[in-house]
């Protein structure tokens, strides 16, 4: 039998034989780039046991039978459609509960090229494991359902009927990430907007830009820059430009490798969520041009504070799970993204928990625009194998995709590593490595994880609920979930406990809440009614208030979510009914309790 780090080596020779045609090269900021859009309508081909890519005749060569007599046993161009992006599930009602293998095709002419030109296909996300082929070679393989990834065609791209066929496998397993159980609908399929991107043979596929925080009280204040380039021909020196300061500087660029530089600002203008100031600010390197929308900001953790633009802040959040109720989709429009960011910004929140994975870029760039503060995580969530390196190795590759995505916005200020996971030694040693890794990456930004008190009895019935998880040492705030009230004792329980921490850190309340079902009213006692809610909230807020050093709160959650843990009928009918708003939109009497306890802060 094979031992954990011979499949792993096999693992990695797997990726490496299969990636030959196509380069898998991370490309930010697709939005302001040239692309074609390739969502719509594709073609698909079940494939429930997950046996489609294999044999003399797999599904992503499209082959079609030679003539009457020959036989191939699928077929996509008879077949139904799948709208991308989407999830499969709620598309068709037998794919509501579908777990497995879908392939996906899309057929597209040569878009009108220039020569010199590169093309990837870009998929924004992909549920779970992604198989991407182009015109009948594999170019790769991709795993995480949240973050994106692309691969080139440009020598594989020709002048009419290329086909791009894309299998997309969402079966649940224990060494994934998330593991096999999660309180979310585990929504299938290409979820986020494909682009077939053009670039030059060299171009710019990243920078990362942030404000050095030693000069944040001068006048004159550094933007620290980092530039990422692809392709043969490298330019000498690059240029960036931010017309708004009339900035206009050349720097030098490595021979390899990637370039830093610093450049010094006039009247920089902070962005906060008072004043959500973004810049035009634009790269040229070569042949290349790209253009984004950038704020800059500090921030810290300063004593039990956090900190910014050298002010402290108190957050005023709350979680929210990636997907519009109304359509019962995972979210993927700027529409979707506004639905709830409206709600939140109602609610008056400046904090936002995305548990319990990366959400769509496009809620991330709207937070930027409105001044929302964001934290964002990956689902190292209920039961991950600690112990398996392949899984360590997986979450750094998730954790890499996210901050190359969203190094650039003002608006994310936390990585929180992981959620309410027990503290034993090899999870201690795995999450400590990813801490050092997601720093090593990103030094701009605090690390958080959502930690559990030291002991966790039913009935909770310590007075004084006590945190010493060596994992805080590793990080910048403490941030608790805690459900008294609703998991174990009553909401008024509430009223004689308190908190102590081993560390002198800023503390967040990262979950706390009960369900209710929107518009069913009865007395406070009375479970899943409105009133428990609010009574629930009531207290908690009240308990969590006395915390020394309590820096901001994000209650579990904004919204009702479908969960197919959540069966009781004719009050969760498959969705957690915690959210302050139903599923339909209509709020429930404790959003009012957190909105009137926001007004006051
Ligand atoms: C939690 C989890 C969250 C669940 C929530 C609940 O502690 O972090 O994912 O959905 O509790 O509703 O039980």
């Amino acid at each position: 039998m094979l031992n954990r780090k011979s499949t792993f080596v096999l693992f990695g020779l797997f990726l490496m034989a299969t990636s030959i045609f196509g380069q898998d090269v991370f490309i930010s900021n697709t939005e302001n780039r040239n692309f074609t859009s390739l969502n719509g309508k594709w073609k698909f081909v079940l494939d429930p046991f997950q046996t489609g890519g294999m044999g003399g005749m797999p599904v992503y060569k499209n082959y079609q039978p030679k003539d009457k007599s020959d036989r191939v046993e699928y077929g996509f161009d008879n077949g139904k459609n799948l709208w991308v992006p989407g999830s499969w599930n709620i598309q068709y009602p037998e794919l509501t509960y579908f777990e497995g293998n879908v392939w996906y095709r899309k057929t597209f002419d040569k878009p009108d090229r220039t020569e010199g030109k590169r093309y990837f296909v870009h998929i924004g996300a992909a549920n779970y494991k992604t198989t991407v082929s182009f015109n009948g070679e594999i170019l790769g393989h991709h795993e995480g359902g949240f973050t994106p990834f692309s691969f080139e065609v440009t020598d594989l791209l020709k002048e009419k009927d290329n086909f791009l066929i894309v299998g997309v496998d969402n079966a649940r397993a224990a060494d994934n990430i998330p593991s096999k159980v999660s309180d979310w609908f585990n929504h299938g399929g290409i979820t986020r907007d494909v682009k077939l991107i053009e670039v030059p043979s060299t171009f710019i596929n990243n920078y990362f830009l942030s404000l050095d925080k030693s000069t944040l009280k001068q006048r004159s204040k550094t933007i620290q820059g980092k530039l990422e380039l692809v392709g043969e021909n490298r330019p000498k020196t690059a240029r960036i430009l931010i017309p708004e300061l009339k900035l206009n500087q050349e720097f030098e660029v490595n021979a390899d490798g990637p370039t830093e530089f610093s450049i010094n600002t006039k009247g920089l203008e902070l962005w906060s969520p008072k004043n959500p100031k973004l810049y035009e600010v634009t790269l040229v390197a070569g042949n290349d041009t790209i253009g984004d929308q950038i704020g800059f900001r500090t921030i810290e953790a300063i004593g039990k504070q956090i900190v910014l633009n050298g002010e402290p802040i108190f957050l005023k959040g709350i979680c929210l799970h990636d997907e519009n109720p109304l359509r019962k989709d995972r979210a993927n429009s700027i529409e979707d993204a506004e639905l709830v960011l409206g709600w939140a910004q109602e609610l008056g929140c400046n904090f936002l928990r995305l548990a319990h994975y990366p959400h769509q870029e496009k809620i991330v760039r709207l937070a930027d625009k409105l001044g929302i503060l964001l934290w964002e995580e990956l689902p190292l969530y209920w039961g991950i194998q600690w112990d398996n390196p392949e899984v360590l190795e997986k979450a750094k590759k998730q954790y890499a995709e996210m901050i190359n995505r969203d190094y650039n916005r003002a608006s994310t200020i936390i990585w929180s590593i992981a959620n309410e996971t027990a503290s034993i030694p090899d999870r201690n040693a795995f999450l400590g490595e990813l801490a050092d890794y997601i720093r090593s990456m990103d030094d701009t930004r605090l690390l958080s994880a959502a930690i559990k008190k030291d002991q966790e009895l039913d009935g909770h019935p310590d007075s004084v609920y006590t945190y010493n998880d060596p994992l805080i040492e590793k990080l910048d705030i403490i941030s608790l979930n805690e459900y008294l009230g609703w998991y174990g004792g009553a909401p008024e329980e509430t009223r004689g406990k308190s908190f102590e921490f081993g560390f002198e850190k800023p503390v967040i309340v990262s979950e706390f809440g009960g369900g209710a079902l929107q518009g069913y009213y009865a007395d406070k006692q009375t479970r899943w009614s409105e009133e428990f809610q609010e009574h629930l909230y009531k207290e908690s807020l009240a308990m969590f208030d006395k915390i020394d050093g309590l820096s901001g709160m994000a209650p579990w959650i904004l919204v009702d979510f479908m969960s197919p843990l959540r069966q009781l009928p004719d009050v969760q009918d498959g969705w957690n009914r915690k959210g302050l708003i139903s599923e339909k939109g209509q709020k429930k009497k404790a959003f009012f309790v957190l909105q009137d306890y926001y007004k006051k802060k």
